[in-house]
């Protein structure tokens, strides 16, 4: 079949390509490969670029995907060029957001859970990730908070009290991944990056496995600018795209 380039196939990372925060599976990785000699393909990820890279093959990552949207595409690659960049710092002030990280670093202090380590805010250029654990957690610590979290609803918690405490500021609150919680401007979330590929195709197919509402898969699934595809596991995700490319043949 010749490259359909008015098709493109945009991927959430963590569950949906690769499990949680772990690099890409060889098998996965060939499967990306071929896909892309099908449709154009695209990533976009609530971490910042260097954790993606990480997980999806080093720096080449930009050159690998006909788009890469880190930080929800607030950080914005398109053919390996960087064509997006945003601040949440100039966006909402100094002030707000030593409020958010005020409250939370209170809030934080208040719990006791099976560890906590270091690194409990990281500040990125489009976000702020609040991890109770602390981000310099060991595998084994992010599992058992993980576990400890499914069990105690301890983001979804913390979630309703920063909405509850925020409520009006213009910001939004996911979970996300594992063990964290982003923060950022209402709108901030992963439709960003559809701007960025509207003009250039006809058709956005979305997999992603956080698709319920309150997860950072939501509203880019429900959004009527893509096809929305909810996946268990990368596993999964190949098992639907064959589907799709499949439909698409016929
Ligand atoms: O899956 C995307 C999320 O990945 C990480 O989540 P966690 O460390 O909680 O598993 C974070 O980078 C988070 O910002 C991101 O949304």
């Amino acid at each position: 079949m010749e490259r359909d380039t008015k098709t493109v196939f945009l991927f959430d990372v963590d569950g949906t390509l690769t499990a949680s925060r772990k690099v890409i599976e060889p098998e996965m990785a060939r499967f990306m490969e071929d896909l892309k000699s099908q449709v154009k393909v695209a990533l976009v990820g609530g971490s910042d670029l260097v954790k993606i890279a990480e997980q999806l093959g080093g720096d080449d990552v930009i050159h690998k995907f006909d788009y890469v949207f880190a930080e929800n595409g607030l950080v914005a690659y398109k053919e390996g060029q960087q064509i997006g960049q945003q601040n949440i710092l100039k966006h909402m002030g100094e002030e707000v957001l030593q409020k958010v990280i005020n409250f939370s670093l209170h809030y934080m202090s208040q719990l006791t859970l099976p560890a906590k380590r270091g690194t409990f805010i990281e500040f990125r250029s489009s976000m702020i990730n609040i991890c109770p654990v602390g981000r310099s957690c060991s595998q084994a610590e992010r599992d058992a908070f993980a576990a400890y979290d499914q069990e105690h609803q301890v983001r979804e918690k913390f979630k309703l009290a920063l909405e509850k405490e925020f409520q009006g500021a213009g910001l939004q609150f996911a979970i996300g991944g594992q063990i964290s919680i982003d923060v950022f401007p209402e709108g901030w979330n992963k439709t960003y990056c559809l701007r960025f590929m509207e003009n250039d195709v006809d058709t956005i197919h979305f997999f992603g496995d956080k698709t319920e509402k309150g997860g950072n898969d939501y509203e880019i699934f429900a959004d009527p600018r893509t096809v929305g595809h909810s996946v268990t596991s990368p596993e999964d995700t190949r098992k639907q795209v064959t589907e799709v490319l499949n439909s698409l043949k016929h």
